[in-house]
């Protein structure tokens, strides 16, 4: 991938997708293409299709992707299901059938069983039962990097399959019910802070531990990844930061500048008890994030409070 190359990041007006196009604009790339949904709808395997015929991009970031936290992966497990198989599939198959290059795909670290030894390595794929909170989601991205690995079998395309820890950062998705914990804790406490509330209540029993990295260093990686001679079979990409939920709680807290009481309310689910990514084979590569959650976490608390993203917003 050169200064030069065309390159598509589909899912470019989401958390991932966003900062891919920061990262290759700063880094000076000049030809980026990018689709709104109302301008193409990666469902629709037609209209993909013809997208990919007359565009042929060099290279594609395939960013785009139902996603969730807890609550709406296991609310509406269908869409997350359909939708991720279809976008894939559409994508991965019609970008290589129109002369795309390389193309990074991005997994998750639910694709991995449940109970996997820790830090979890590459090779734990489908060495065990997934978590049932996710596994739908899970599911769905085990086939689209299985794909990518037909592909590079059968015909030689070549693909970065990334797998990243759980992200966080500006423009993420910051609804109550739907957002991941990060978005989800950054609103609460801040609604709470300007209300003067005494408590704020945290979902599950705040033991859980998990590994965030923030979506600019997500960006960074894959760029990285995407520039290396050879692709390797699966890449986790973690941060190697861990914490529990009750420890990320304080530190929002923190951040957001309130300090009242955090209750636990352990009728929600916790979900996976730990879900930490081994990453030496990327840092053996010789990469390795800029941020301390702390840092990300300010950034996107001063992304949040400026783009208005307050009460108001959905
Ligand atoms: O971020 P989250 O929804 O994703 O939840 P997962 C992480 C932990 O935070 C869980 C707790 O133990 C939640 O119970 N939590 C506490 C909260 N308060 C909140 C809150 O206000 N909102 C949310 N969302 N959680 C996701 C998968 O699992 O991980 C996705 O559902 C994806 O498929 C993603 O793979 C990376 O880490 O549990």
């Amino acid at each position: 991938m050169d200064l030069d190359s065309r390159i598509f990041v589909a899912g470019h007006r989401g958390l991932v997708g966003a900062a891919i196009v920061r990262h290759l604009a700063a880094e000076g790339f000049a030809h980026v293409i990018t689709r709104t949904r109302a301008e193409l709808d990666l469902t629709d395997q037609a209209a993909v299709e013809v997208f990919f015929s007359e565009v042929r991009p060099d290279h594609v970031f395939l960013a785009a992707a139902r996603v969730g936290g807890i609550h709406a992966n296991s609310t509406w497990p269908a869409e997350f299901l359909r939708d991720n198989l279809a976008i894939q599939t559409n994508v991965i198959d019609s970008a290589f059938r129109n002369g795309t290059r390389r193309l990074a795909f991005l997994g998750s670290s639910c694709i991995y069983p449940k109970l996997a030894e820790q830090p979890i390595r590459e090779d734990a794929l489908l060495t065990g039962p997934l978590e049932p909170t996710n596994e739908w989601y899970a599911i769905a991205k085990i086939a689209g990097l299985k794909l990518c690995q037909a592909h590079r079998l059968q015909y030689g395309h070549e693909s970065v399959i990334a797998m990243p820890t759980n992200l966080y950062g500006p423009g993420d998705n910051f609804h109550p019910e739907t957002s991941h914990v990060v978005p989800g804790l950054i609103r609460r406490f801040h609604e709470a802070k300007l209300a003067g509330a005494r408590s704020v209540t945290i979902w599950g029993t705040g033991m859980p531990l998990r590994e965030f990295l923030h979506a600019d260093d997500l960006a960074d990686a894959l760029v990285f990844l995407m520039r290396q001679p050879e692709c390797g079979e699966l890449t986790n990409v973690g941060s190697g930061e861990e914490v529990s939920i009750a420890e990320l709680a304080r530190t929002v807290a923190r951040v957001v500048g309130f300090d009242g009481e955090l209750v636990f309310d352990a009728t929600k689910p916790d979900g996976t008890p730990r879900k930490l990514l081994d990453s030496s084979r990327l840092r053996a590569s010789g990469w390795k994030p800029r941020r301390s959650l702390e840092e990300g976490l300010a950034e996107t608390y001063r992304w949040f409070v400026e783009s208005r993203q307050g009460p108001e917003a959905t």
